[in-house]
């Protein structure tokens, strides 16, 4: 079963309810950047995000450099951005 991308509409509701993630320009995924006090926090918040993706069979697509953490949330089944990512992304935010 195809997991189907979000509409314009949908993605522009969600959007807004998810401040500090940015939509992509070609509206295929969705960006945050996090900032933890120390490179031990930002992995710990990274470890803490890797059992979620576990669990939701969801990955993201992410860079660390020391206390910085910047996550893209996109779905490749879907070709683009679809409410997994909307669920993973507010999961995210109550980790960080
Ligand atoms: N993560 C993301 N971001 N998108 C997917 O489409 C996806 C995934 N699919 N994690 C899952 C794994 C799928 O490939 C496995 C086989 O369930």
């Amino acid at each position: 079963m195809p997991i189907p991308q979000m509409t314009d509409g949908e993605r522009i509701e969600a959007l807004s309810h998810l401040p500090g993630w940015d939509l992509h320009i070609d509206k295929t995924a969705i960006t945050r950047k996090f900032a933890f006090r120390d490179f031990g926090e930002a992995f710990a918040f990274m470890t803490r995000v890797a059992l979620l993706a576990e669990k939701m069979d969801h990955h993201p697509e992410w860079s660390n450099v020391y206390n910085r953490v910047e996550i893209t949330l996109t779905t490749h089944d879907a070709g683009g951005l679809s409410a997994r990512d909307v669920t993973m992304a507010k999961a995210i935010d109550r980790i960080a």
